[in-house]
């Protein structure tokens, strides 16, 4: 089992944050600036008021459960996860591993249905809840990309929502199960359900059950943990929206513990470019004082490198001009 690494000997235990939280429903110009001030600041935040309808959430949930409840030999019929499909302990194919089990889904509506079949016993019914989440989830990340292009003002409006509006996009659905498990004896340490590691896509929309277990990453390796709140979705830049922004936004560190009695269910939508898109940073975001930080790379070439590596790694340091 792998523990979580302590925070630096004789600090304190860190406070729980209460991430900047962001209502949607506000006036819109200060909305785009809050958001943005948000993503430079903590590469993290809470939206509330978001649109997402409950129903879609409360499905999505059932949907998740149900699969984590049935037997093993039921849930590994819908493995391994080569990326895509269920998987338990094993993350990516470079032998990292965690205390979770999961499912990891292509947007794209026709691999859903494919996944589907081994993953439920209605599976048109899945699907359908599956493609009305994501539906939701996409409009919720499109409309903070705008949001995001406003307040950089950049001057295409939806230069980076049109990359995730694409039928081409490459975005993926993840339902992360942690079991509970034991505390562990000698470290007092939590088990690592998902180990560190920032997200490689454009901008993640997050939720979970009333269970915590989500820490940041904050200067100098201090971890944090984000109280859970199912009334609102957690959102994270990813390291291409950090290469779009040419640094100005951060692709946090971020894990995930489990707990010793409760099991915490997540449900993370991971908006990412069409494969052949290409990545860099618009002309307004790059100036004599702030020159490109990264070269120009296609997503499937970023993807490639991701999948080349450990979850922990620093890949985006890879592209460094
Ligand atoms: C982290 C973010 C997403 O969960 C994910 C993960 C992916 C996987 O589980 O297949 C990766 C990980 C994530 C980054 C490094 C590589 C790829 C596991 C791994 C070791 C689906 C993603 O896109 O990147």
């Amino acid at each position: 089992m792998v523990v979580a690494s302590p925070n630096p000997s004789g600090a304190e235990k860190p406070e729980a944050i209460e991430l900047p939280v962001i209502d949607l429903s506000a006036e819109r110009t200060e909305v785009a600036k809050l958001i943005t001030k948000a993503c430079e600041d903590y590469g993290f935040f809470k939206v509330i008021n978001h649109g997402v309808p409950g129903e879609a959430i409360a499905a999505m949930e059932e949907e998740g459960l149900g699969f984590f409840t049935k037997p093993d030999v039921e849930k590994q019929r819908a493995g391994p996860a080569t990326p895509f499909g269920y998987g338990r302990k094993n993350i990516g194919f470079n032998g990292d591993i965690g205390e979770v089990e999961y499912l990891l889904l292509h947007t794209n509506p026709l691999s859903v249905s494919q996944s589907s079949i081994t993953i439920s016993d209605d599976p048109q019914k899945f699907c359908s809840v599956v493609d009305g989440y994501v539906r939701a989830v996409r409009g919720l990340a499109c409309d903070i990309l705008d949001l995001i292009a406003e307040g950089l003002w950049v001057h295409d409006p939806s230069l980076f929502s049109k990359m995730i509006r694409d039928v081409e996009s490459d975005s993926i659905f993840r339902l992360n199960h942690y079991p509970p498990s034991p505390f562990h004896h000698c470290t007092s340490s939590n088990a690592v359900g998902f180990g560190e590691h920032t997200d490689p896509q454009i901008l993640t929309i997050l939720r979970s059950n009333d269970v915590g277990g989500l820490q940041i990453c904050v200067a100098d390796a201090v971890w944090v943990p984000v109280p859970p709140d199912p009334t609102a979705f957690c959102v994270n830049v990813g390291d291409v929206l950090q290469a779009m922004t040419n640094g100005r936004f951060m692709s946090v560190r971020h894990r995930a513990l489990t707990n010793i009695d409760k099991p915490r269910m997540s449900m993370a939508y991971f908006g990412a470019p069409p494969l052949q898109a290409r990545v860099t940073a618009p002309p307004e975001l790059v100036t004599p004082h702030s020159p490109l930080l990264y070269r120009p790379f296609t997503w499937g070439e970023y993807k490639k490198a991701t999948y080349s590596l450990q979850l922990g790694d620093s890949r985006l340091q890879l592209f460094r001009q």
